[in-house]
């Protein structure tokens, strides 16, 4: 036993339960199948969302965005979104995070190893919470980013579970002492290992396009809202690397690392070497709608 003070099923800290399809299971009981084509082919799609303070953030954005996902693989959920959306909230109950994640993931599931779909799908979904801390020294001081050939396939507008390119570039990125990868193709910076980026240069912020070079971002989209509440005005534009390591300011976001401050490149300091005053404006009104929620009864 090992939360004795709650009943079972009710796990504060979360990763202990599990959705396993339509079932809330314990962490020890659940088990992928050896066939299993996320498992042998990477063949699925997922999804991270941020609790804070124990509610969901943009969880409607999330799950367009998953729905988006699973079309563009030719994938169906085991049930309809709305239940879906059900037993996620119920997940949350029983396992309840304050700051932290619920990480899900659909895959085509169990079938003999053949490259093509199977003729039936049986979709697999799984879904845990767990407690995860907002980076609050890095968004207070910034981190080092290190620059790294993009060399992903050309559907990154899928956020599916094949993520060796990303794994690789952000293992690069920590070996070479930096908090975050960010991909170029060519001279274009496309996005971070795990994130979209940012630059601001003179009065305006770019950032990449949302093509099928990028995962568009929900954090990424929220920014937009937060930068026309303040007037900061923002381009989808590609941008270089030398309009990068030129930059005033460089921000990645994403729904773990919120709004990032990056302060060098491969050692090169971008503007002063510190975080900018735009980027600062853009935690506070990212901090305030954090602190929204928390009001929300
Ligand atoms: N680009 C890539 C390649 C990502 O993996 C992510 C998020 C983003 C951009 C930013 O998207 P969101 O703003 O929607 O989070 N990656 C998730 C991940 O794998 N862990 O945490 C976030």
């Amino acid at each position: 036993m090992r939360f004795p003070v709650y009943p079972k099923y009710f796990v504060r800290g979360g990763f202990i339960l599990i959705l396993f399809n339509d079932r809330l299971i314990e962490r020890e009981e659940a088990a992928v199948d050896i066939e299993d084509r996320g498992y042998q082919f990477g063949d699925g799609v997922y999804e991270v969302i941020r609790i804070y303070n124990g509610r969901w953030f943009l969880f409607e954005e999330h799950m367009e965005r998953l729905e988006r996902s699973l079309n563009e693989i030719r994938l169906t959920l085991p049930y309809d979104i709305d239940q879906f959306n059900s037993y996620l909230h119920e997940l949350l109950k029983k396992a309840p995070v304050s700051d932290g994640i619920i990480y899900l993931q659909v895959t085509r599931g169990k079938a003999l190893r053949s490259h093509a779909f199977p003729a039936e799908t049986n979709s697999v979904v799984t879904a845990y919470t767990r407690e995860t801390p907002r980076p609050l020294s890095d968004l207070h001081a910034g981190i080092k980013a290190h620059l790294t050939n993009d060399i992903r396939w050309l559907r990154c507008d899928i956020k599916s579970l094949n993520l060796l390119g990303n794994v690789l570039a952000k293992q690069e990125a920590l070996e070479n002492q930096c908090g975050e990868a960010i991909f170029h193709r060519g001279d274009t910076v496309t996005e971070g290992s795990s994130s979209n980026v940012f630059i601001k240069k003179d009065d305006t912020w770019y950032t990449h396009p949302a093509t099928n070079l990028i995962l568009n971002g929900i954090t990424r989209q929220f920014l937009f809202q937060l930068m026309a509440s303040l007037k900061m005005p923002v381009k989808e534009e590609a941008f270089k690397i030398s309009d990068l390591l030129n930059a005033d300011e460089v921000i990645v976001t994403s729904t773990t690392q919120e709004v990032m401050p990056v302060i060098s490149v491969d050692g090169e300091p971008i503007g002063t070497g510190s975080v900018g005053e735009w980027t600062k404006k853009l935690q506070q009104a990212f901090e305030d709608k954090i602190q929204q929620l928390a009001e929300v009864k």
